[in-house]
């Protein structure tokens, strides 16, 4: 049988997330810092530990089936890839940032202006769409203190928290792109049966992130109005329970309205809520 290889960054931002997902999904590998590459106990599978910087074309060029990596990265080295499935982690945002002594109202006024990035490819295409001709200065890293040292009059960079940029004296101007960490498989692999098999596996394991499990008490009389107020995976369980005319509802809510859904079901008569993590959901 083939074994798929999958790409994921060797240490960095993204390595401890795509460790914990491909571990969520029920795959049994050492993780060790040394080794480029780790075989997976119970599925046909390897793990290879790269740059991330590399991944991309790694998987392009058939070395790897698949890759987890910045979209980021994937744009600015323009390989021809399919997008499998987005992670959720990783979030971030490219900006262009300027000194905060500089009071730039429109992109208009980049025009004749340097700005250093490391993502020249990225913000070559997005000054050009706005027909603004700036001097991309490319350098290797530590962007954030080039307005400082003289070197340009604004930057464009990865942006998280946004304190890289407060701490530097430069403030957020415009966005060029936003990311997340993705799946990334060559054109075609999503018909494979193992990549089918994994995609499944991650998607459960991401929808069961996004919501909770949640058992309540209702008195019957109010048994209509909590349930209208669950959708449930198919609809609530609903289990009498020893008190008589009392009942047990098990249903699951999406994280995102969780307490907004919470105080609703206490107004309708829901008591002793109790919330639980999910570890897979499998449609
Ligand atoms: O060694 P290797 O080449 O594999 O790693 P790397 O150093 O190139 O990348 P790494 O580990 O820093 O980032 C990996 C990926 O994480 C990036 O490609 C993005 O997709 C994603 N990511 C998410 C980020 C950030 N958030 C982020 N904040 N990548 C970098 N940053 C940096 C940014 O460049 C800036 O220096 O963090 C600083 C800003 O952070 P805040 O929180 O102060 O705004
Ligand atoms: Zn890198």
């Amino acid at each position: 049988m083939k074994t798929l290889k999958i790409a994921i960054q060797k240490s960095g931002r993204l390595n401890e997330k795509s460790v914990e997902l491909l571990k969520n999904c029920g795959l049994s590998f050492e993780n060790y810092k040394s080794s480029l590459i780790s075989p997976v106990s119970n599925f046909p599978l390897e793990i290879l530990f790269l740059r991330d910087d590399d991944i991309p074309e790694y998987v392009q060029d058939g070395i790897a089936d698949l890759g987890i990596v910045g979209e980021n990265v994937i744009q600015e080295t323009e390989v021809k890839v399919s997008y499998l499935q987005r992670l959720g982690f990783g979030r971030c945002s490219l900006k262009i940032a300027v000194p905060n002594t500089y009071d730039i109202k429109s992109i208009a006024e980049l025009n004749g202006k340097s700005i250093a990035t490391t993502y020249p490819v990225i913000l070559g295409k997005f000054l050009k769409q706005k027909d603004i001709k700036a001097d991309i200065r490319t350098i290797s890293g530590s962007v954030e203190i080039s307005p400082g040292l003289g070197l340009s009059d604004a930057i464009c960079d990865l942006v998280s928290t946004g304190g890289t940029l407060k701490s530097n004296g430069l403030k957020p101007f415009a966005d060029v792109m936003s990311s997340e960490a993705v799946l990334i498989g060559r054109s075609g692999s999503e018909d494979e049966e193992l990549v089918k098999e994994l995609i499944q596996r991650i998607q459960s394991v991401l929808r069961a992130k996004e919501t909770k499990y949640v058992v309540l008490n209702v008195h019957k009389d109010n048994l209509k109005a909590v349930t209208a107020l669950l959708p449930g995976v198919k609809s609530p369980s609903v289990v009498p329970l020893a008190e008589e005319d009392w009942v047990a509802v098990h249903t699951v809510i999406p994280e995102r309205d969780f307490w907004d859904r919470i105080s609703q079901l206490k107004q309708a008569g829901a008591q002793g809520i109790v919330v639980m993590p999910i570890e897979k959901i499998i449609l």
